[in-house]
């Protein structure tokens, strides 16, 4: 396949960095270069921003059918596109084909219909009080800053963008680097569809550059970012001070708990896909598995056999479960946490290698899945991110060690529960410091709720009305009746 030379598109045009600057975007399932992107910088984004902002007053008038009608145009060419848009996911973020075919691609056309159902069905609140009423109008916000990760590219995108539009703000979309090339898809629906010019743009690039130049601009109202811990940090400090609306979808490291009384085939089955969907690469993966100490070896045991289900080939194959992870630094990453892992007196039960993979995935970035016993579930192994294929095994004794261990890390986005005991099931998800608590499940998805994490893992939510709250300003215009 021949390279590919993405641009930004701007003002409803494509079109290079001003610098002319490029950056490389590999293919994790080959190590080799699929496209190259523009290295955009600040004069790109004050473009992107002028254009959104040219573009802002017009859209924000429109009705909500015309904004939901158009959404609902972007989805159905999607969808014609199928196909092409999961092969071009599965290239660029090294994913099996079943994955993106399955979930990334239909997550995003599912997305863009929910956030358009959500607002043509939306109503506003009203406040009756003697002799007045008030309203609460809910107004744009303005030019918006979707700041997206690699791991699910297209599926995070649409999650912000179909919300954003639908409310009537504009948005400057910056995908990651690494993960380029669907966002650049979704331009050309953008185009095919004729939207007005500049109600959605794509600047390509670095975060420190054209990342931190978009949440600094004193054009953009709002920012919504989902990404690392750290990057979230940074994000924040800089947006704070100059009162933008913010919305953080940070990192994880989440707990699966597996009590004695749970259901053992399908909790086997099911705590296996918590921790290797998506390579591990997943927010929400479950990579810290804390198991009641009467059934901890069973457990192991058939675990370690429902890892070989989960070995990494090639990405092309339907047969595929895992891919490969997105770069060699993030892989070099996680050996790193392998190492550390050994250092801190835990044993790798299996995994920890690079596959021998042949011909054209010998250069691909492979991790073999992970499993790690023995260590104290507060080291730095059990309780970093390490977002990965990589989880550890941790026995308790009473459900108050399982919540101690659960809640005794900086994160709190995701936790699953394994039990047959109603009333512990719901006792446990209430004492959880989680944002989502799943039972008997894991990665079950109604875009109606809320979704976000507590403590170290965000601030916000998104999903359903929260989406719409965060993309709009109430208003409360108060009528005096008599
Ligand atoms: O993510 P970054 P990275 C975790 C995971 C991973 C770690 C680092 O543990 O190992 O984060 O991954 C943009 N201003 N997650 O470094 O940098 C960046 O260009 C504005 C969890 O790849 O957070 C990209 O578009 N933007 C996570 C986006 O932020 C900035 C998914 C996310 O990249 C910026 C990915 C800045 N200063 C990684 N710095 C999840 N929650 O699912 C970076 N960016």
């Amino acid at each position: 396949m021949s390279t590919l030379a993405l641009q930004n598109f701007i003002a409803g045009r494509f079109q290079p960095a001003l610098s002319g600057e490029t950056l490389e975007d590999l293919a994790p399932a080959t190590g080799r270069l699929l496209a190259t992107i523009p290295r955009s910088r600040k004069d790109d984004v004050d473009a992107a921003v002028a254009a959104a902002g040219a573009a802002l007053p017009a859209w924000a008038r429109t009705s909500v059918a015309e904004r939901a009608d158009l959404i609902d145009a972007i989805a159905a060419l999607m969808e014609r596109r199928l196909p092409e848009f999961a092969e071009a996911e599965s290239r660029d973020a090294g994913k099996p084909i079943s994955l993106a075919t399955s979930l990334d691609i239909p997550r995003a056309i599912q997305n863009l219909r929910h956030f358009s159902r959500e607002v043509r069905l939306r109503g506003e609140e009203s406040f009756p009080m003697a002799g007045a009423l008030n309203i609460v109008h809910r107004s744009p916000v303005g030019v918006c800053a979707l700041i997206t990760p690699w791991n699910l590219p297209l599926y995070l995108l649409t999650w912000k963008l179909a919300p954003c539009l639908a409310m009537g703000n504009v948005a400057v979309a910056k995908p990651s680097e690494m993960t380029p090339l669907t966002a650049t898809m979704l331009a050309e629906l953008f185009k095919e569809a004729g939207a007005p010019h500049g109600i959605f743009n794509l600047v390509h690039g670095l975060g420190p550059e054209v990342g931190q130049a978009l949440v600094e601009h004193p054009g953009v109202k709002a920012v919504s970012f989902t990404g690392g811990t750290a990057s979230g940090a940074k994000v924040a400090a800089t947006a704070a001070p100059l009162f933008k609306k913010l919305s953080l979808e940070l990192g994880g490291k989440n707990p699966t708990l597996v009590f004695a009384d749970c259901d053992f085939e399908s909790t086997v089955k099911g705590v296996a896909r918590a921790a290797f969907e998506n390579t591990g690469q997943i927010c929400l993966c479950g990579s810290r598995i804390l198991v009641e100490r009467s059934l901890h070896d069973r457990f192991v045991d058939a675990f370690l056999k429902e890892v070989a289900a989960w070995m990494p080939g090639d990405t092309s194959d339907p047969g595929t479960k895992v891919g490969a992870l997105i770069s060699s630094a993030h892989r070099e990453k996680v050996e790193a946490y392998l190492r550390l892992a050994e250092e801190e007196g835990g044993t790798l039960r299996c995994g920890g290698k690079r596959p021998d993979l042949s011909d054209d995935l010998a250069g691909g970035f492979f991790l073999e899945p992970t499993v790690i016993t023995g260590l104290s579930p507060t080291c730095r192994t059990a309780t970093e991110e390490i977002f990965g294929p990589v989880v550890t095994i941790h026995p308790f004794d009473t459900e108050e060690d399982a919540l101690q261990m659960a809640n005794g890390v900086r994160y709190g986005l995701a936790a699953s529960v394994w039990t047959t005991h109603l009333q512990r099931a719901h006792r446990v998800a209430q004492k959880l410091e989680s944002g989502l608590v799943w039972i008997n499940t894991w990665l079950l998805r109604d875009l109606r709720v809320p979704f976000g994490g507590v403590k170290e893992s965000g601030v916000g939510r998104e999903g359903g009305r929260w989406s719409l709250e965060f993309f709009s300003e109430a208003k409360t215009i108060t009528v005096k009746l008599d």
